[in-house]
C-alpha cells in the first residue's frame, strides 16, 4: 500500500462508471488528452476485480451527431470528435470491457452537450435497479466529463470513489484538473488510487 488508508474492498452495491475511454480523446485522437491512455491499465484492475465480484460496470461515451453544436463549425469550443460510429468515437481496444458492459451514450442531439453521464441518459435509473449506490469511477477527461459526471452523482446521493491513477485532465487552462479533484473531494468524494483496492497485490 502507497497510502496508510484502510484498503478499499469490494462490496455489494458497488458499481464501476469508466468515463469516455475513447480514441479520440487518446494520443493521437483529434481531442486527445494529455496521457490519456495511461488510465486505461488502472481502470483494467478495477474492471477484473469488478469482473471476479460479479459487479455491474459502466461505459459512458460521448456520442456525437457529426454537426453537434459544441464542435467549432458551430462556434463551440471543441474539435470535431467522438462523432458516432467512427473509430475516433469507439472504446480503446485495450480496455478490458466485459460483454456485460452497460453502455451510456450521452450528447446525441445535434443541439445538446452533455458532459455528465447522467446528462440526458438513463444511468440513474440503470445504477438504481441494479442496487448501485457506490460509483468507482475513472476515465476522461477529469476536468469535463469526470468532473461532471461526479458532481451529479453526489447531487444523486451516490457515494463516490475516485481513481487519482485511472483520470487524466485537458488542462485548457494550467490546473484545472487539479482544480476539479479539489472540487470533487470537496464534495465528499473519496479520492485514492487503485493501488488501495483490497485484492490488489
Ligand atoms: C469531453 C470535451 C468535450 C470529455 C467531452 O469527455 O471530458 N471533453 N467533450
Ligand atoms: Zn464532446
Amino acid at each position: 500500500m502507497s497510502n496508510c488508508a484502510r484498503p478499499i474492498a469490494l462490496e455489494d452495491g458497488d458499481g464501476l462508471v469508466v468515463v469516455d475511454v475513447q480514441n479520440d480523446f487518446l494520443p493521437g485522437g483529434s481531442l486527445a488528452v494529455p496521457g490519456g491512455d495511461e488510465v486505461i491499465a488502472p481502470l483494467n484492475t478495477l474492471l477484473a476485480q469488478f469482473g471476479r465480484r460479479g459487479l455491474p460496470v459502466f461505459a459512458t461515451r460521448d456520442w456525437h451527431p457529426a454537426d453537434h453544436c459544441s464542435f467549432k463549425a458551430r462556434g463551440g469550443p471543441w474539435p470535431p470528435h467522438c462523432v458516432s460510429g467512427t473509430r475516433g468515437a469507439s472504446f480503446a481496444s485495450a480496455l478490458d470491457l466485459p460483454c456485460s458492459v452497460s453502455i451510456v451514450s450521452k450528447a446525441t442531439g445535434a443541439d445538446q452537450d452533455a458532459y455528465s453521464g447522467f446528462g440526458g441518459t438513463d444511468l440513474d435509473l440503470r445504477l438504481r435497479e441494479l442496487g448501485a449506490r457506490r460509483l468507482f469511477v475513472g476515465g476522461l477527461a477529469t476536468d469535463y466529463c469526470v468532473l461532471n459526471t461526479v458532481r451529479d452523482a453526489r447531487r444523486l446521493g451516490y457515494e463516490v470513489v475516485l481513481f487519482e491513477d485511472a483520470i487524466r485532465a485537458v488542462d485548457v487552462n494550467a490546473g484545472d484538473g487539479a482544480r476539479a479533484v479539489s472540487e470533487m473531494r470537496q464534495l465528499g468524494t473519496i479520492v485514492t488510487s487503485t493501488g488501495a483496492m483490497a485484492s490488489s497485490p
